[in-house]
């Protein structure tokens, strides 16, 4: 059976669905990923932008970059991977979709829950009071932006070096570990621990299928590696 046929059986068959995605399930949306062709880590270095450590030495220069993002994502738009993903979480019990990604394009398309192990790049959280709370203007009126108590404000996103939000991998492991089909679409697969999901669902028994336009670090440990843009592949496999 050829490589699309076998996943789309296995999906159809399955009732329990966990699905990681990375940057490349929005880079049809127009929103550059990380590594690879195009990706941000080619013009701009993650440890002058993507630390605590970088935020806490200049803050105004990671908030240009962070507002200049916010500005590219508010104009983009989810596009036909996100929404087979709608559809999929629809015909099946259990379903659950962990992202990367922080650019809420699973949310504007419609996905009910969902595991953001990277955060959420339209919410802000005080540095002084903890205070988290939701902004999407785009751009930001003035930079860096504050809290109410008048601490500096922080993208409500997980920088390299820093925990994932509380209790979310271990939810994360769970669908992993229960899930009979995992999906995995658009991501490098290279940052832990998102990427140690992926052994962690196979050798719980689940099917694997990565969806890539390129091979990846997870693609020989993977039971089917399908190679295309997620837009076209994942809703052929619905
Ligand atoms: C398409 C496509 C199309 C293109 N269709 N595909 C174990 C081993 C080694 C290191 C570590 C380890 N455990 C932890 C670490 C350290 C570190 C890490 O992983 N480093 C490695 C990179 C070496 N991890 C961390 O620091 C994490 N925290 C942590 O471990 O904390 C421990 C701790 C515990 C207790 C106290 C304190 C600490 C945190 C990681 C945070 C990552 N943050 C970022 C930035 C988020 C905010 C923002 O967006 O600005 O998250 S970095 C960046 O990488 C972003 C992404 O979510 C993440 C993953 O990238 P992703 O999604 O895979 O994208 P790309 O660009 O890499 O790949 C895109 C793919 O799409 C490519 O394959 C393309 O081919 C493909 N593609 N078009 C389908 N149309
Ligand atoms: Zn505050």
């Amino acid at each position: 059976m050829a490589d699309l046929e076998q996943a789309r059986a296995w999906i159809a068959a399955a009732t329990s669905l966990a699905v990681l995605t990375g940057a490349g399930i929005s880079a049809e949306s127009g929103i550059p990923t990380f590594r690879g062709a195009g990706g941000l880590w080619k013009n701009y270095k993650p440890e002058d932008l993507a630390t605590p450590e970088a935020f806490a030495k200049d803050p105004r220069l990671v908030w240009e970059w962070y507002n200049w993002r916010r500005e590219l994502i508010a104009k983009a738009a989810p596009n036909a991977a996100h929404r087979a993903l709608v559809e999929l979480e629809k015909h099946k019990p259990r379903f659950t979709l962990i992202t990367q990604n922080v650019d809420g394009l699973h949310d504007r398309a419609g996905s009910g829950k969902i595991l953001k192990l990277h955060g959420d790049i339209w919410r802000m959280r005080c540095t002084a009071c903890g205070a988290n709370w939701p902004d999407r203007r785009a751009p930001l009126p003035k930079l860096p932006p504050h809290c109410a108590c008048g601490g500096l404000a922080r993208p409500g996103v997980v920088w390299f070096g820093e925990p994932l939000p509380d209790g979310m991998m271990k939810e994360a492991e769970h669908a992993a570990a229960s899930a009979q089909v995992a999906l995995v679409i658009g991501t490098s697969a290279v940052v832990h621990p998102a990427a140690s999901l992926i052994p962690y669902a196979r050798h719980a028994g689940a099917k694997v299928i990565e969806i890539n336009i390129e091979e990846t670090a997870a693609s020989a440990q993977v039971d089917c590696a399908l190679c295309g843009p997620a837009g076209e592949l994942l809703p052929l496999l619905l």
